[in-house]
């Protein structure tokens, strides 16, 4: 288990004081101006060497991301981007460093954009998140107050934070979505290349990072990148938020290492499975864009890219969603691709047409109203989805459907022969 001082977060539930002052006490904002004499290219290879990878689901190196924005200027200006629109169903992690712990997030947009040559950063709120943004904007208001921020701050580094709210749609949080949003245009995701180092906000290149990602750089800068490596296995590095959600005796949202045991993280920080492990019926690990995993197959899973990516799944943004034998597992599943098919932009064919196709189709699963041939259908049209898309909404939409097919078909056949035992029970002549 993770060590009290090991933790990066240390307010993550709001019992200390939050202030600027609170803050430094707790070791935040500790000698920022020395990180940022040491130069762009030393913060940059110490985020590459800590092996830190992006927290917003995707996992991509945050040392390379930063290392792809143009090391000189050809006169347009650069831009750190927050994305602190986490509307994942089960994420909550972000939700709390904004709210209890935001000057983690704020120093690291310092660190960030001294990096990467940005003077503005703007930080993305999803549209739900009052309270955050609040408490977000109170915490720079007091930078601002303090010297710590703005033109000719004490930091030696002019840089500025703007707070933008979002409107309320899970698209913005796909990173081209948000930037396009932030413009203020309809929220839509953009064809990839050119990605946003290169071409980003308004056209200038910009960095898109999810809170997490940011707010963990200045603690790995001031205890350096071999103390973050000293967690979790090999491409697999660091500490993390994992939000744990569901059939757990005590749901919580705790900072753990990377490769923890799944066992471990459920005893430790959750009090244990509701009705002990023998009533494990699956888990989503990862966020719900995942694959669910069955129980008997997590038991023994590592927390990680690479372990969860080995049971067909993923790391995600680390919110696990537990559900015992007392769910529903086809109805979950269902409800998840009614969420996909809410939130589909339309701009693309395959995901407009299929996630509604899925979600119709899935409604049929759930009662039982279908042919088995159509479990196959379904599997396929996902398959269809899956890739053939703008972002990656649509394969967030396939694979909830393809983990139900393959873990759980013969709930979904025992359902179509009881409907059908049923039906004709009542004297229904059935279609061939
Ligand atoms: C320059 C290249 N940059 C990749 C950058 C790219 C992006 C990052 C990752 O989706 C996933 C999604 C959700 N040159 C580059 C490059 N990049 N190649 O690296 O890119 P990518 O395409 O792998 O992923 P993505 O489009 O960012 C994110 C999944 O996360 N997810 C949850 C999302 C929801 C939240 C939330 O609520 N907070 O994060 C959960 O699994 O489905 O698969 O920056 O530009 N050659
Ligand atoms: Fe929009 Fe879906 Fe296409 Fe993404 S995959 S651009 S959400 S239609």
């Amino acid at each position: 288990m993770l060590k009290d001082q090991d933790r990066i977060f240390t307010n993550i539930y709001g019992l200390k004081d939050k202030s600027l002052r609170g803050a430094m006490a707790r070791g935040h904002w500790d000698g920022t101006k020395q990180l940022l004499e040491k130069g762009r290219d030393w913060i940059v290879n110490e985020v590459k060497a800590s092996g830190l990878r992006g927290r917003g689901g995707a996992g991509f190196p945050t040392g390379l991301k930063w290392s792809f924005m143009p090391k000189e200027s050809d006169g347009r200006p650069h831009y750190l981007v927050v994305n602190a629109d986490e509307s994942e169903p089960g994420t909550c992690k972000d939700r709390d460093i904004m709210r209890h712990d935001p000057h983690t997030l704020i120093e690291g947009c310092v660190v960030a954009s001294f990096a990467m040559g940005a003077h503005t950063a703007f930080i993305y709120v999803r549209g739900e998140f009052i309270r955050e943004r609040e408490a977000l904007q109170a915490a720079i208001d007091e930078c601002y107050d303090a010297g710590l921020l703005g033109k000719n701050n004490k930091l030696g580094y002019d840089i500025d934070i703007v707070v933008h709210h979002g409107a309320g749609a899970y698209i913005c949080g796909e990173e081209t979505a948000l930037l396009e949003s932030l413009e203020g245009k309809k929220g839509q995701p953009r064809l990839k290349p050119p990605f946003p180092a290169n071409m980003g906000l308004y056209g200038c290149p910009t960095t898109v990072n999810n809170v997490e990602s940011i707010a963990v750089t200045p603690t790995i800068l001031r205890r350096g990148a071999a103390w973050y490596t000293g967690f979790g296995r090999q491409n697999n590095h660091g500490t993390k938020l994992y939000s744990i959600s569901g059939h757990v005796n005590r749901p919580c949202t705790v900072e753990e290492a990377m490769s923890i045991p799944f066992h471990e993280l459920i005893e430790k920080h959750c009090g244990g499975i509701r009705g002990g492990w023998d009533n494990l019926l699956a888990v989503i690990p990862g966020g719900s864009s995942v694959p669910c995993v069955p129980g008997a197959q997590m038991k023994d899973a590592i927390m990680d890219y690479d372990g969860l990516r080995e049971l067909g799944s993923g790391l995600g943004t680390a919110a696990v969603i537990v559900m015992d034998k007392s769910t529903d597992i086809v109805k979950a599943i269902w409800r998840l691709s009614a969420f996909y098919k809410h939130e589909s932009c339309g701009q693309c064919t395959p995901c407009r047409e299929g996630t509604g196709w899925m979600m119709r189709v899935m409604e049929r699963m759930v009662k039982g109203n279908a042919q088995k041939r159509e479990i196959d259908m379904l599997f396929q049209v996902s398959k269809q989805i899956e890739g053939h898309t703008i972002c990656a909404l649509g394969d967030a939409a396939a694979w909830p459907v393809q983990g139900l097919i393959k873990h759980f078909r013969p709930e979904m056949e025992k359902r179509i022969d009881q409907y059908t035992a049923n039906a004709m029970a009542h004297g229904a002549v059935l279609e061939a």
